[in-house]
């Protein structure tokens, strides 16, 4: 059956590494009947963690798209993964839901990853819930973790669902919405059953009816008035209020439950089908026409048909699945759709709905809808669908820079273009892992969010596809400049019988601005050296700060200006010029001070307080400089700095450990800076034994 716009609702699951949001999602579509069981994390068989290595990890690692009927509404969720190496799957599910559902466990409270999260929201102004999980654990406290949410997010969270007890004596949760209660099921493989609220919680129902009526009434003067003067609000106008606070992101409500006892799931639902936004109260994304214009574009059934690719699959039976969000018209199989990006049209074959991992065949999807189709090869992740050939594009999803990198080439060469393959193959599953050659310093590049996530993918290329592969700590991408001016000049001379060769060049050369790169002058008075042969000069010029003098690495920042010269009427030619030209660069390099320079990375790290003190003296031995520090919110200090990215190659890795995993970091490149004593004596003994190494390996 399709679903109209009204009817749909896109939730996003999201919360710190095992606050359990995996074991909530199977009870909730055990609720609605799309699953007749549901299973554990541990059995390797619930419906969100369904790939092989999620399966063996027993942690969720990509996000999953699932879906149910509840209420005569189509809940769509996406389930994501807590590690903060797969934050790119989490900020795509931000995207494309108009609701997030942070989990919070009752026994931690507010743990760094759902802090990060929670500024990511913010960013977005996503309306978002929190369900405080496994309340059925010693120890967990539902009061304790509101006050936390309180102290750390500065917002207080509007419980909808209180628990009935905690720990060992938990019994289930109260609907404060609908004034019911549902006893925790013998098992969690029981469905709930509403009752009679306990007449030992009808007084806590009655303060929390109370509080839920006064957020559901604040920002709307009509309905403050009734709240007013009669001391309560009705049913009714407790789900209007309630709505309209949440699609204008002016309230936290609050859930209790243990997801994995199947508790506190059914009224969870009824909230999300009768309160929670429609796709329609989405906050307009930006996008640009052919003309570089910005406009809002929001979720809007009457207009003509357009989806963004949100995600993609490659799956070694079903091919490569393409996820999309549907934000205007509807769509229907078999449709020719613009590819924006590609500019050319392409046929979505078969329309479906994911249920994990089993793909289900829709007849349509409608605005606001998120489905898939598969193998149309033509998809890419950011990609914008339009049912003409109008020409405007979603803005590509923000995702953070890469922080972790590594060079990684096959054992056996001839592997290769195949491992290539399957890198390139990542990098489009997930926009945060990256693949690049670098021609400078001739290596593969991975890079991307953190250790868990690289060693993922290179387990698929080893264990999965059987290629021998290495890695290593890849190479400073240095580079040469000069302090001074400095004149040479050079001729190059064969004429030994037969036709031979003749050029020979002045040069001034002279440091330019950081950044300015190459210049070129040509002040030759009275044609010493033919207009004709100036392109070949220039060439050999660039030629020659390909490689400089110091280490051998790229030279920047230099200008050259041929001052005189001189050319012979037969034997120059621009082969000749080129070589004279290089000869005299080079010469000039070497009078012209020349200095290594580094690449200097702008750091911003985010760190608990109690870690700030180790966090800038580990920096300052680093060679780092700090320009700031402040405090973002849940106890967490924003320490902004410049370091050499030499220092930094293994930073993400360093800084997890000294700050047991809660460090996080982002991190760009700013500018090159000289290096010169014992650090620049080293990057040149390297630069020379891996010359060395190279050759022998020629
Ligand atoms: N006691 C109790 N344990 C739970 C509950 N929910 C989940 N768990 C357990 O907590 C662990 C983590 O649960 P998951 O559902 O995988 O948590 P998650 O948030 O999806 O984890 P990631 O996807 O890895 O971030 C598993 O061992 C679950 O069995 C609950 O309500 N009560
Ligand atoms: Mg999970």
């Amino acid at each position: 059956m399709a679903f109209t716009t009204d009817l749909i609702r896109n939730v996003a699951l999201a919360g710190h590494g095992g606050t359990g949001k995996t074991s909530l999602l199977e009870h909730l579509l055990f609720t609605g009947g799309a699953i007749s069981k549901p299973e554990t994390v541990d059995s390797g068989k619930t419906v969100s963690d369904y790939m092989e290595d999620e399966i063996a990890r027993k942690i969720s690692l990509h996000a999953a798209f699932c879906h149910m009927e509840w209420r005569g509404k189509n809940i769509n969720f996406i389930d994501t993964p807590g590690s903060s190496d797969f934050v790119g799957d989490v900020i795509l599910a931000f995207r494309s839901c108009e609701t997030a559902l942070l989990l919070v466990d009752g026994k931690s409270g507010v743990q760094i990853e759902t802090i990060k999260l929670w500024r990511e929201l913010e960013k977005r102004e996503k309306p978002r819930c929190i369900f405080i999980s496994k309340l059925d654990e010693e120890r967990a406290d539902f009061d304790a973790t509101l006050a936390d949410i309180k102290e750390k997010f500065k917002m207080s969270a509007v419980p909808v669902t209180l628990p009935m007890g905690g720990g060992s004596s938990f019994k289930g949760v109260i609907d404060v919405v609908n004034g019911k209660a549902y006893p925790l099921p013998s098992s969690g493989e029981q469905k709930e059953a509403a009752s009679e609220i306990p007449a030992e919680f009808a007084s806590a129902f009655q303060e929390a009816r109370a509080r839920l009526s006064e957020a559901a009434a604040e920002g709307d003067d009509e309905l403050m008035e009734k709240y007013l003067e009669a001391g309560e609000l009705s049913q009714e106008d407790i789900v209007k209020g309630l709505s309209e606070a949440l699609a204008a992101n002016r309230i936290l409500p609050a859930f209790a439950g243990a997801g994995l006892r199947n508790s506190g799931c059914a009224a969870l639902l009824d909230f999300l089908a009768e309160i929670a936004p429609s796709p329609m109260a989405l906050k307009p994304e930006v996008v640009k026409n052919s003309k570089g214009e910005e406009m809002e574009f929001g979720v809007d059934p009457s207009k003509p048909t357009t989806a963004l690719v949100i995600r993609t699959q490659i799956d070694q039976f079903s091919g490569r699945l393409s996820f999309f969000k549907v934000f205007s018209g509807k769509l229907t199989p078999d449709t020719e759709l613009f590819n924006v990006r590609e500019n050319k049209k392409e046929k979505i074959g078969k329309l479906y709905r994911a249920q994990g991992k089993k793909l289900e065949e829709v007849p349509e999807l409608c605005a606001g809808d998120i489905g898939l189709t598969s193998k149309v090869a033509g998809l890419k992740t950011n990609d914008t669908l339009t049912l003409h050939e109008e020409q405007f594009a979603f803005a590509p999803l923000r995702l953070p820079q890469p922080v972790h990198a590594l060079a990684i080439s096959a054992v056996n060469k001839k592997e290769e273009d195949k491992m290539s393959e399957l890198l390139y193959k990542a990098a489009e599953e997930d926009l945060t892992f990256q693949v690049r050659f670098d021609s400078e310093t001739k290596e593969t590049v991975i890079s991307g969010m953190g250790e868990l996530q690289i060693n993922m993918i290179l387990e698929k290329i080893k264990t999965g596809a059987k290629i021998a592969v290495e890695t290593r700590t890849p190479r400073v991408a240095y580079r040469e400049t000069i302090t001074k001016k400095a004149h040479a000049e050079y001729t190059h001379k064969k004429q030994t019988g037969g036709h031979g060769q003749y050029a020979r060049v002045v040069f001034d050369i002279e440091p330019l601005e950081r950044g300015k790169q190459y210049e070129f002058e040509n002040k030759i008075f009275g044609g010493a050296v033919s207009k004709g042969f100036i392109p070949g000069i220039e060439k050999g010029i660039h030629q020659a700060m390909e490689a400089g003098v110091v280490a051998g690495y790229p030279v920047v920042d230099v200008k050259t200006m041929i001052v005189d010269g001189k050319e012979h009427p037969v034997d120059s030619s621009e082969m000749a010029f080129k070589i004279a030209a290089r000869g005299a660069f080079r010469e000039c390099m070497r009078q012209a001070g020349p200095v290594l320079l580094e690449p200097i990375m702008n750091l911003t790290v985010f760190v608990e307080e109690k870690y700030l003190g180790d966090i800038m003296s580990d920096l300052s031995g680093r060679r780092g400089r700090i320009s700031g520090q402040q405090p973002v919110g849940g106890g967490i200090v924003e320490v902004k700095a410049q370091a050499p990215q030499a220092e930094l190659l293994r930073y993400s890795i360093d800084l997890r450990a000294m700050t047991s995993g809660t460090g996080s970091f982002e991190v760009e490149f700013s500018h090159y800076s000289p290096i010169s004593g014992k650090i620049a004596e080293d990057v040149i003994k390297a630069a020379q034994a891996f010359r060395i190494q190279e050759e022998e390996e020629e």
